[in-house]
């Protein structure tokens, strides 16, 4: 079983993490969370810089290779806004879905297209990257928040497939199609290839 520690302060990504590892790669990779506070400034300019500062802090803390995850969600009718400022966009996560509705208020149904993109780095315990994944869904924004579970803005993302949001699907479903499940799958393969 390889460890790694998870650089994040989002426990729903760790739940997420290690319900699609059950489904993927059961008993290979352990991953673990820092201890204490983690709280690493994300002054980077992309969603690779962001993700590698955030596993590069957690690889020295730890002194074991780390994983992290930097997630946006990019909206065409506003030039792919919030993008990278996802986490930033409003105080909280329920300011984040009013604010985001109000921008979007006079967007007509054909033009709410949107994705969630994740990057995720790998980086060994003196910084170097080791590998990056990153994987893409995409969607609408829907006029209205619906669903109970998954986190941040899946209330608002409708994937027309389905033709649900991600937060009326359940755990299990998100992860089989999720940006962070398109990403998560080839980092896992390529751990298992590389670090075991
Ligand atoms: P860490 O940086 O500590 O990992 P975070 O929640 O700030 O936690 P991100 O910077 O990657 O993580 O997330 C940017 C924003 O996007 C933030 O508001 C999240 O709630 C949201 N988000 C991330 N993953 C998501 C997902 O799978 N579904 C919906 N929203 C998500």
């Amino acid at each position: 079983m390889i460890k790694i520690a998870l650089g994040t302060s989002n426990p729903h990504k760790l739940e997420e993490i290690n319900d699609m590892l059950k489904e993927i790669h059961p008993d290979s990779v352990e991953f673990v969370l820092v201890e204490g506070d983690f709280n690493p400034e994300e002054n980077g300019m992309t969603f690779e810089e962001n993700s590698y500062i955030k596993a590069a802090e957690a690889a020295k803390v730890m002194g074991i290779p780390a994983l992290a995850d930097d997630t946006g969600l990019c909206v065409k009718a506003l030039d792919n806004r919030p993008g990278i400022h996802s986490a930033r966009y409003a105080p909280d996560q329920k300011s984040k879905i009013a604010k985001l509705l109000d921008e979007m208020k006079n967007v007509p149904e054909e033009e709410r297209e949107a994705y969630f993109i994740c990057t995720m780095t790998l980086v060994a315990p003196d910084g170097k990257i080791l590998h990056t994944q990153t994987g893409r869904i995409d969607g609408y924004i829907d006029t209205k928040p619906s669903g109970e579970h998954g986190f941040g803005y899946d209330p608002l993302f409708f994937v027309p497939n389905l033709n649900k949001t991600m937060a009326d699907m359940s755990m299990k479903e998100k992860n089989t199609l999720s940006h962070r499940a398109r990403a998560l799958k080839p980092m896992v393969e390529w751990i298992m290839k590389n670090l075991s």
